[in-house]
């Protein structure tokens, strides 16, 4: 692992990786290809260390003479790929998006790898991000999903990843290219767009502005801080066998709802002026399509590789919290801009109260009545 290109290394979990690479592989030099979408931000990557390895290119992974261009005058060994719109709800919203850039973005970068490394490529290594969504929701008393579960994505978000998914592996199958992928649960942790649940419920709760949760607020995630997460990329890029899969995730089920309170219970300890916070938790109306639950079994990851996460969720979250309060400069310039407020206004400003059985019941009821 001598040249790496990472993609979308100026986002959330990609500038937290490359500041990860840059600290634990001392030899390495880093390549960070982004388009500098919404979501991504040369601020993420200020605080580099050695930045003098770290060469920042602006560019489309679906430009494929540009990524030719780089894998050649780099001499990339190893490619990171985390390029990819994110968000579920946008997806919901600008499907085309997601297809366009997760789906034919992934081909075009494979096309590239392909023309250039050559097939059986030995001394190479293609590494995708992937998620938990493409495994689809679980009801509550399924086992957790093992590598080998079969392909159920509800959202476009996920069915693009999982396109995604199998693309890449059928470039490991036929032209010999080592591939590695990793279906991590959900993130959070310093630098995480304020638009994901987590970093959107701090940043509202420092503003004392509503915190809105979907539905019920009974939906369950798998949480693993991200630098956790980066230490797990780094294990399978080391000592993944090629061709395989590998789950990652933070071992926890907590709902949505615990979620927030646990985030408002660390900001009253922090602003104890400011407390009680929970009450600005609003419910309301759910999101379409709206999966219950995912859980990962990480058993594959921590017998062949040794990986296990090092943060409880309690301590992620509070390390969390407290990078937010030290920078709400950095949050400040995210939340002014205009393209920001247009995506908070579209996603939550009609989108009205949850649905509730007592409603259900009372709306049948009229219609029965002559
Ligand atoms: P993010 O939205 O914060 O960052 C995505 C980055 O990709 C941005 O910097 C953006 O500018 C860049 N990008 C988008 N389109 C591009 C293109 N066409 N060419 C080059 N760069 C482009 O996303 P994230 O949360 O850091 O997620 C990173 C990866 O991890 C994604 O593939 C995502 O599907 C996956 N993942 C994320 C989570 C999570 O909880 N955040 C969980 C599981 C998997
Ligand atoms: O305002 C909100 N209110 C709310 O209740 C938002 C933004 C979310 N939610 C709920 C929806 C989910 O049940 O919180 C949960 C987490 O939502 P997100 O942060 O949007 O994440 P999710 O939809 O679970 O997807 C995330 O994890 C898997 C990432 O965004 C994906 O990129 C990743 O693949």
């Amino acid at each position: 692992m001598k040249n790496v290109l990472v993609t979308g290394g100026a986002g959330f979990i990609g500038s937290n990786f490359v500041r990860s690479l840059l600290r634990s592989a001392p030899a390495t030099r880093v390549v960070n290809l982004d388009a500098l979408t919404y979501a991504g931000s040369v601020e993420n990557l200020k605080d580099l260390p050695d930045a003098g390895r770290h060469v920042f290119v602006h560019g489309d992974i679906g430009d494929r003479p540009l990524v030719e261009r780089l894998l050649r005058a780099h001499e990339i060994d190893t490619l990171v790929h985390f390029a990819a719109e994110s968000h579920v709800d946008r997806s919901l919203r600008d499907p085309g998006r997601f297809i366009q850039t997760n789906l034919v973005g992934t081909s075009r970068l494979l096309e590239a790898v392909h023309a250039v490394w050559g097939e059986g490529a030995s001394a190479h290594r293609f590494h995708h991000i992937s998620t938990d969504e493409v495994y689809g929701p679980l009801s509550p008393g399924d086992g957790a999903r093992q590598e080998t579960a079969p392909y159920h994505p509800s959202s476009p978000y996920a069915a693009s990843k999982a396109g995604a998914d199998h693309l890449v592996r059928a470039y490991g199958k036929t032209y010999g290219i080592p591939v590695t992928i990793t279906n991590c649960s959900n993130n959070y942790g310093p630098y995480q767009f304020p638009e994901k649940f987590v970093s959107l419920m701090i940043a509202n709760a420092l503003e004392g502005k509503p915190l809105p949760v979907y539905g019920d607020g009974g939906q369950i995630r798998d949480w693993l801080f991200v630098e956790d997460h980066c230490e797990a990329i780094g294990q399978v890029l080391q000592r993944g066998r090629p061709g395989e899969t590998y789950n990652v995730a933070g071992q926890n089920q907590p709902t949505n709802l615990e979620i927030v309170q646990n985030i408002c219970a660390l900001l009253d300890d922090r602003r104890p002026r400011q407390a009680p916070h929970s009450r600005l938790i609003q419910h309301v109306a759910d999101r379409p399509g709206h999966d219950r639950r995912y859980a990962l079994d990480t058993g594959k990851i921590r017998r062949d590789l040794g990986w296990r996460p090092r943060h409880s969720l309690h301590d992620g979250l509070g390390r969390t919290v407290d990078w937010y309060l030290e920078n709400q400069g950095w949050l400040d310039a995210i939340r002014r801009r205009a393209d920001y407020q247009t995506w908070i206004t579209e996603n939550y400003a009609n989108r009205g109260a949850p649905r509730t059985d007592a409603a259900v019941i009372h709306s049948s009821e009229i219609n029965a009545t002559p």
